[in-house]
């Protein structure tokens, strides 16, 4: 009866600070670094970095670039689909521009650079809460 007890209690202390454990890896929010060592390059292949890729609330997205090369915009979907240039949300033009996720939802970032974006360097990622 005894032994039962403190097994039970063991159990518990320890699923409480697993428990603690992930809400502070949840609260830290993890670095998506985009196109991984590719980076936000025109010859990177972004559908294939987002599938399998989980993204949440407080996480970031790092785009790493050659300034003079390229930029990004945050866009709306419209924006996104005809590589829409006038009416972006964000722009982002440092080369190593850190993106914090605040909201749930799908968001669109397109290149505005000549026409780097109907060449494909554009991202379009759904964030789960
Ligand atoms: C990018 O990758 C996706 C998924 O792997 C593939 O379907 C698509 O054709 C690729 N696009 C280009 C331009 O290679
Ligand atoms: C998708 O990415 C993987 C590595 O993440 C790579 O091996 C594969 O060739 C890529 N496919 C395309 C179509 O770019
Ligand atoms: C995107 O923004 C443009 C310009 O403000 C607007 O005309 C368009 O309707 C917007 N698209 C969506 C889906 O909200
Ligand atoms: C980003 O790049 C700027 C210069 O373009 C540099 O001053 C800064 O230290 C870099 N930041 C990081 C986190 O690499
Ligand atoms: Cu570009």
């Amino acid at each position: 009866m005894l032994r039962l007890r403190r097994r039970v209690s063991t159990m518990t202390i320890l699923s409480i600070i697993f428990s603690l454990f992930s809400l502070m890896l949840k609260s830290e929010g993890a670095n998506h670094i985009v196109g991984d060592s590719s980076g936000w390059e025109l010859l990177t292949n972004f559908t294939n970095w987002t599938q399998g890729r989980e993204f949440h609330v407080g996480d970031v997205l790092v785009f790493n670039y050659n300034k003079d090369q390229h930029n990004v915009m945050q866009v709306n979907s419209t924006a996104y689909s005809d590589c829409g240039r006038d009416n972006y949300i964000s722009i982002f033009t440092k080369g190593n521009d850190s993106v914090i996720i605040s909201e749930a939802g799908e968001h669109w970032f397109i290149c505005g650079v000549n026409n780097h974006c109907e060449n494909g360097q554009k991202l379009s990622i759904d964030v789960a809460p």
